[in-house]
């Protein structure tokens, strides 16, 4: 069963916002991730990343727009894992700062709470179904986090930046789009109206957008 007023489209498409669709990452061949913001130290990770415990989560993906891609299998290290053994010893946040920005290597972003992060469900994902990820997909990295909207779920992930307060953060779109949570059992779809009345909002935007981000990856293909 898919969680409410969502639908099963089969192989997940490209999508994003419109703005997205034909911009790139500067470079998928090697993971390379900031850590900042209310930080003892500012760190990158880079090698360190593969010599932490293997994770594994086999989810459903759901996009806020009402789509799903059912049973995906994602590999990397879980995100309590970077946590806990990285981030928390080196860079050593402040214990107030629970109030996480992640950034894309293409400019999009997405806030979450910590604690959300620290499901165990929560991946920095470098594979797909047992293969590396395409840049399509987010290569180097990015994260799945099941049970938010796919747009908590940043692709090629460059940046983990923790705060004590929230208040400079501006979301990639319209600020009534992006849920502080966006949880999909809870249908926490934006922050102006019930998620059940942005389902009908949502769902014409999907065909356009596919097609849009599709083109515009072939685009890119042709010209590379
Ligand atoms: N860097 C980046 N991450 C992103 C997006 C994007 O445009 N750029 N789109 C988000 C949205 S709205 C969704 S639904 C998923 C789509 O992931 P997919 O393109 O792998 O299907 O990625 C999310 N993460
Ligand atoms: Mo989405």
């Amino acid at each position: 069963m898919l969680p409410k007023g969502q639908f099963d489209i089969g192989d997940m498409p490209r999508f994003g916002l419109p703005k997205f669709s034909n911009r790139a990452p500067r470079q998928t061949d090697f993971l390379e991730i900031k850590i900042s913001g209310d930080v003892v130290r500012e760190i990158t990770i880079e090698d360190e990343f593969s010599k932490l415990p293997f994770g594994r989560v086999v989810a459903d993906f759901h996009c806020v727009t009402t789509w799903s891609s059912r049973n995906l299998t994602w590999e990397g290290v879980l995100f309590r894992d970077l946590f806990e053994r990285l981030i928390q010893p080196f860079a050593i946040p402040s214990e107030q700062a629970l109030f996480i920005v992640l950034k894309a290597q293409d400019g999009a972003k997405a806030s979450m709470q910590l604690r959300d992060l620290l499901n165990n469900n929560v991946i920095l994902a470098t594979k797909l179904n047992g293969e590396r990820l395409s840049e399509a997909r987010g290569a180097p990295v990015r994260l799945v986090a099941p049970d938010h909207y796919g747009y908590k779920n940043v692709k090629h992930l460059a940046s983990i930046s923790f705060h004590v307060e929230n208040s400079n953060y501006k979301p990639s779109g319209f600020w009534f789009m992006e849920h502080p949570r966006a949880r999909v059992a809870y249908e926490e779809r934006g922050k102006l109206l019930p998620g059940w009345i942005l389902r009908y909002a949502y769902r014409p935007l999907i065909k356009p957008t596919v097609e849009l981000f599709s083109k515009a990856s072939v685009e890119r293909s042709e010209n590379s």
